[in-house]
């Protein structure tokens, strides 16, 4: 019987060409090779396939074209044998620049593109919330509408305008707003300002929440990190739930803020956000400026590193740079470092002890603790070490709470159990008047507890 014929139903995958250059003068912090292979993986998460790649050392970039005209010429020249569809730079290209690589193309229907361009796409497919969704149309447009030009407009006609995410457009041009690039830029100017007034509605709502909060008087920790170092895996354990983790890089972008329990009782939220990278593109983070407030204003930062990670130090210095862009690097922060199963054999019988300085196999971790000897090393997916982090979590979180000693009489006993979940209980007695407790309270629940405090 004749096989019936059948047609792919999904559009071709496209076929990506990377290019980086390095300055020879002023070298980055990633080594030029990391930074391409982390472009490479940015986009295979977007469903790309990378068919080649191009380095240039060079001692100053090309105003017009970013790379040399001869290299720009042996990477036009490439394209007959390797059929690529689009052409991606590791550093953000000027509109103008990106016009006249297109042009080096010679009218042929190439996309020209960079690693902000990536990084947005991929924010695209993974916004699942309304908030996300405006945040990334939002820095989408504004990376588009200086790059309004022929070959925008063009690709726009020719996707037949399929709208919303992970539509045909393909890479760069997927995302909430794909049709809208055939709208002239008074109309982008026009949703622009719209959606900054939704996103800034949306921003107060946050703000609202987040004082609610405070005076419940729950201390939040924020999970920071680079991309894919294991934030969602380490909150999934945690708090046995069931956030969406993943082998890509910005699998996260929406905040999830869980209630857990300290050891000594006390209860504290600890919110997973969207992870950071090198060269994390300036309209992502004023975009999502009510997204990244949470940190901002959360009581400590929870630094997730993926130790195994080859460029884990350029990784954290991304993260540290980051945090200081959005001013929340003076805030009290624990170091974990994450994936400890994954380091070459450790003995099981080191594997839960709590010193991992033990030089040989370990020797990596060795050095990581030395320099950060406050850290705490873990496995999130295997859930080693997680009770020593919360207990330094615990500790850290201590140095905002206040000492005090109450009685509370028995006609006010619920404020027996807010000590109990919000503070810090070291002893408990009970008096003919009342129950008398010694401990430690956040700030905020002081003006609470003041009529019954006692010497
Ligand atoms: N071996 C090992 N892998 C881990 C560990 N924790 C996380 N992973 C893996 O690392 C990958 C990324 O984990 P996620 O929790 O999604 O990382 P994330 O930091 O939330 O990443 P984004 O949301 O993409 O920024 C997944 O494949 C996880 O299974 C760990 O302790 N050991
Ligand atoms: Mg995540």
């Amino acid at each position: 019987m004749p096989r019936p014929e059948t047609f792919p139903t999904s559009p071709p995958t496209e076929r990506a060409y990377l290019v980086g250059v390095e300055l020879k003068k002023k070298p980055n912090a990633f080594a030029i090779e990391d930074s391409m292979n982390e472009l490479e993986r940015l986009a295979e998460t977007d469903g790309l396939s990378v068919v080649g790649q191009a380095i240039q050392r060079v001692e100053r970039l090309n105003p017009a074209t970013m790379i040399g005209k001869g290299k720009l010429q042996e990477i036009v020249a490439e394209r007959e044998e390797l059929q690529y569809d689009v052409l991606i730079f590791n550093d953000e290209l000027h509109p103008n620049q990106q016009r006249e690589i297109e042009n080096a193309f010679d009218g042929a229907d190439i996309k020209v593109l960079d690693r902000t361009a990536l990084i947005l796409d991929i924010f695209a497919q993974h916004a699942r919330t309304r908030e996300g969704s405006l945040q990334v149309e939002l820095a989408q447009y504004e990376y588009r509408l200086p790059r309004l030009t022929r070959m925008w407009t063009h690709l726009g006609r020719q996707t037949g305008g399929a709208a919303g995410r992970g539509g045909s457009g393909g890479v760069g041009l997927r995302g909430p707003g794909e049709r809208q690039l055939e709208l002239d830029r008074r109309e982008i100017r026009a949703r622009i300002a719209h959606l900054k007034t939704e996103i800034e509605r949306v921003r107060k709502q946050r703000g609202e929440q987040r004082r609610k909060r405070k005076r419940e008087g729950l201390p939040v920790i924020s999970i920071v990190g680079y991309t894919n170092a294991g934030k969602s895996t380490l909150l999934n354990a945690l708090t046995d739930s069931d956030i969406y983790v993943a082998d890509q890089l910005f699998a996260t972008l929406d905040p999830t803020t869980r209630r857990v329990k300290l050891p000594s009782g006390q209860e504290v939220l600890f919110s997973d956000t969207v992870g950071f990278i090198e060269k994390l593109p300036t309209q992502l983070i004023a975009a999502f400026r009510a997204t990244l407030e949470e940190i901002i204003e959360s009581n400590v930062l929870l630094h997730v590193v993926d130790i195994t990670h080859p460029n884990a130090a350029e990784q954290v210095s991304a993260v540290e740079e980051t945090l200081e862009e959005l001013g929340a690097s003076d805030k009290p922060t624990v170091m974990a470092f994450n994936k400890l199963d994954a380091l070459p054999v450790l003995p099981d019988s080191e594997l839960h002890k709590n010193n991992f300085e033990n030089g040989g196999e370990g020797e990596t971790l060795g050095q990581w603790m030395q320099e950060y000897p406050d850290a705490v090393a873990i496995s999130a997916r295997e859930r080693v070490g997680l009770e020593a982090l919360l207990e330094r979590v615990e500790q850290v979180l201590g140095s905002g709470l206040m000492d005090i000693r109450v009685q509370i009489p028995y006609n006010a006993t619920e404020l027996v159990n807010t000590f109990h979940r919000k503070g810090i209980v070291e002893s408990e007695d009970y008096s003919p008047r009342g129950t008398l407790i010694q401990g430690k309270i956040p700030q905020a629940l002081a003006r609470e507890f003041e009529m019954y405090r006692v010497e």
